[in-house]
């Protein structure tokens, strides 16, 4: 069997930077990745229009300057194509190809008490061992596509924006029907609506959505933020999202300054374009009254751009602004303006049945030539669950997370010694820049590891004392928020059955002085043993 230092499964920008890492450190490493090529996310999600909602020069790598130096970015918000070309590009720049193993998905680890090592298995049946396991799954990476009765039955193309085919589709002359209306949908609708002879969007809930403002950049701009890349990306990773750059900083409540004064806010950070539209103020996601203040701006916005104002009324959600991911669009809700486009809302009537031509929603057909499912995915735990990870004891990480995941600092998992997550559950992961909180990871990773074999030690595993305190800090800074008060996947509402937890972490600052702090007591809050400790 082969014998590694570490096994990384995933090759997206996580994967990637941890092989990088722990080749620095001198180590032995195999990274696993089911998809033919680097990029994770973005060798994935091919669907038209997909471009990432974090500005580009912000979504990139930082731990090299060469690298921020050397790449170009074109855009303001990257395409997918040009991410995945970066992604290649940073691939081919740290030659990390021939420590990859492209075509090949990870189906079970499991961990050997004696040998403190993780066999890891594939799905072609072969094994290797490793003294670490790191899992850089991605957050967004395993499609849910809803069981809908007759799923099977339909005679016509199916697409999931998440498995997009890598040739293509065009829709030209089509009847398409799109069903979901989240980031995936919202990018993608205007490009589909603009071939299709006929779109049917099937909406179960409203997404508010503020204009992307994108544009190409300016070789001046460029140069701007590269003269001074280390003070651009340290102003960001000040930021509670870890992006934010050229917006100020807020300070006051929605609801303490003039309504006048405030839509002067909201409007100037409309013009600008993008996530940031939610950092206007201080108390966005944490006060209702706030919030609506926003809500009620962006509703207003849709009324004003939609002409029939049933269809204006069933785009404008009713939820709490920010509560699922705030996406962010180039011409969505201009499309239902289209004679071509129809809203089907689905919120009280759902789509009872997927027929051999179409859909069904009450005694309604939709006769459609093509299906695309903009269902998103079980997030954040649904790759590492889909693997049999098994760790002290024969326990599986399934059985122990059955009632959601319990992590200590989204790092490290009781009962799993030697293992990692990157950007797992309890950690900021998603509700920030991707790519600063993979980075953050990743060094923390690589340090502890250092420390490790610096200091004699076989094993580190979290403590349950740490990870329950953990737990409950995670929850709480959830329940100071509006985030539990509607039906997103950051609670794992959109997957049938999956347990109701908050599992991301608010606040990217406090967490990465946490992870510091932890690593400056030498990894308080994990145990440490040598061999001869235990066995
Ligand atoms: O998935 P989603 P996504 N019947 O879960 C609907 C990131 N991302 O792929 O809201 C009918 O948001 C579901 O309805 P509801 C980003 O973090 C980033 O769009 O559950 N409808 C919803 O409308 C994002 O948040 C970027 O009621 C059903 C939709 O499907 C995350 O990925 C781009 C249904 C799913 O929306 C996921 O986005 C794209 C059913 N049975 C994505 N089941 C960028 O950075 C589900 N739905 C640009």
């Amino acid at each position: 069997m082969a014998e590694f230092d570490v096994a990384i499964v995933g090759a997206g920008f996580a994967g990637m930077y941890m092989l990088h890492r722990v080749r620095g450190l001198g180590l032995t490493a195999r990274v696993f990745e089911a998809g033919s090529g680097v990029g994770g996310t973005w060798y994935w999600n091919r669907y038209p229009g997909a471009r990432c909602d974090v500005e580009s020069m912000q979504y990139s790598y930082q731990f090299s300057d060469e690298l921020q130096q050397e790449w170009n970015w074109t855009e303001r918000y990257a395409t997918q194509p040009e991410i995945l070309e970066y992604a290649n590009h940073v691939a081919d720049r740290f030659d990390l190809r021939g420590d990859i193993q492209f075509d090949t998905r990870v189906a079970a680890a499991t961990w050997d008490e004696k040998g403190d090592r993780w066999t890891v298995r594939t799905d072609a049946g072969d094994e290797c061992s490793a003294r670490f396991l790191v899992m850089a799954t991605g957050c967004l990476s395993s499609a849910n596509t809803p069981d809908f009765p007759g799923r099977d039955s339909f005679e016509g193309a199916t697409y999931h924006t998440g498995r997009w085919p890598h040739e293509g589709v065009d829709f030209t002359g089509q009847r398409v029907g799109v069903i979901g209306t989240g980031s995936s949908a919202i990018q993608s609708i205007p490009i589909i609506a603009a071939q299709a002879a006929q779109l049917y969007v099937f909406q179960r809930t409203a997404s508010y959505s503020v204009p992307a403002g994108n544009r190409p950049l300016s070789d001046d701009e460029i140069r701007a933020v590269k003269d001074d890349y280390d003070a651009f990306r340290a102003f960001n990773s000040l930021m509670p999202t870890a992006i934010g750059s050229k917006q100020p900083i807020p300070e006051v409540s929605a609801l303490g300054i003039a309504p006048e004064e405030r839509d002067r806010i909201y409007e100037a950070r409309w013009e600008e374009g993008g996530l940031p539209f939610l950092g206007a103020f201080i108390d966005l996601l944490f006060s209702p009254e706030a919030n609506d203040t926003a809500a009620e701006f962006v509703r207003a916005k849709i009324r004003a751009t939609v002409h029939d104002p049933k269809v204006a009324d069933l785009l404008a959600p009713k939820t709490v602004i920010g509560c699922k991911r705030l996406c962010v669009d180039t011409g969505y809700f201009a499309t239902f303006n289209r004679p071509n486009v129809e809203l089907v809302d689905v919120s009280e009537t759902p789509i009872s049945e997927i027929t051999a031509h179409g859909l069904r929603v009450a005694d309604r057909d939709f006769e459609v030539d093509a299906i695309v499912f903009a269902t998103g995915f079980d997030a954040m735990t649904g790759a590492l669950l889909s693997i049999d990870i098994r760790g002290r004891d024969g326990r599986q990480l399934r059985d122990a997370w059955e009632a959601g995941p319990r992590t200590y600092l989204g790092l490290g998992t009781v009962g799993f010694p030697n293992f990692f997550t990157i950007s797992g559950p309890g950690s900021p992961s998603v509700l920030t820049n991707m790519i600063v909180s993979i980075e953050q990871h990743v060094e923390w990773i690589s340090d502890c590891i250092e420390y490790l074999r610096d200091n004699g030690f076989e094993r580190i595993e979290a403590t349950p004392d740490a990870q329950d305190a953990w737990v409950d800090h995670v929850n709480m800074i959830a329940d100071f928020t509006l985030f539990p008060s509607c039906n997103s996947w950051y609670l794992g509402a959109n997957v049938p059955g999956k347990p109701r937890v908050f599992m991301p972490l608010l606040g990217f600052p406090p967490y990465v002085e946490k992870c510091n702090e932890v690593a400056a007591k030498g990894y308080e809050g994990f145990a440490l043993s040598t061999a001869s400790d235990g066995h």
